[in-house]
């Protein structure tokens, strides 16, 4: 078991001035945050952060969602933290997310849906190793 997650607050939710709100649900659920940065990303750089989607009909318009706007990267340490942390968000529909979940209450789309949250342990250091030196982790 892992005690590290790598999450992003997406182009959608920082232009929505929801960087707060969604910094105060992840405190409250007991995460810590170990590195924390407000960054935007270009199309290539979105394009190798999601190369696992690149087969996907919708890895397009993720590469250029994803650089269209502002992002604040983060890791998060917690016990359990990945799948902790997916509870907290939600399903990537937020139409299907439940109730209190930060895509239900902050996400307008399955492809405009608020936060990032790593999908396994290995993803986890692999994404937070993409954003953050190991200087820039506390
Ligand atoms: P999750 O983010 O919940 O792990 P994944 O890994 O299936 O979901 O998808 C990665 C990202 O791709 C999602 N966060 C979402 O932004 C986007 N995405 C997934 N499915 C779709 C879709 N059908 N249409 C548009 N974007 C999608």
């Amino acid at each position: 078991m892992s005690n590290i997650t790598f999450t992003m607050i997406k182009p959608d939710a920082v232009q929505a001035g929801h960087i707060g709100a969604i910094l105060a649900k992840i405190n409250e659920a007991g995460f810590r945050i170990k590195a924390m940065k407000m960054t935007k990303l270009s199309a290539e750089k979105a394009g190798s952060f999601y190369a696992v989607h690149s087969e996907r009909p919708f890895y397009g318009e993720l590469c250029d969602f994803m650089s269209s706007g502002h992002i604040v990267a983060a890791i998060l340490e917690k016990e359990n933290a990945v799948a902790d942390f997916r509870k907290l968000i939600g399903a990537t529909d937020p139409s299907k997310a439940e109730e209190g979940t930060i895509r239900k209450l902050f996400a307008k789309s399955m492809g405009e849906n608020a936060v990032h949250g790593s999908d396994s342990d290995e993803n986890a250091q692999i994404e937070a190793a993409f954003f953050f030196s190991n200087l820039e982790q506390f």
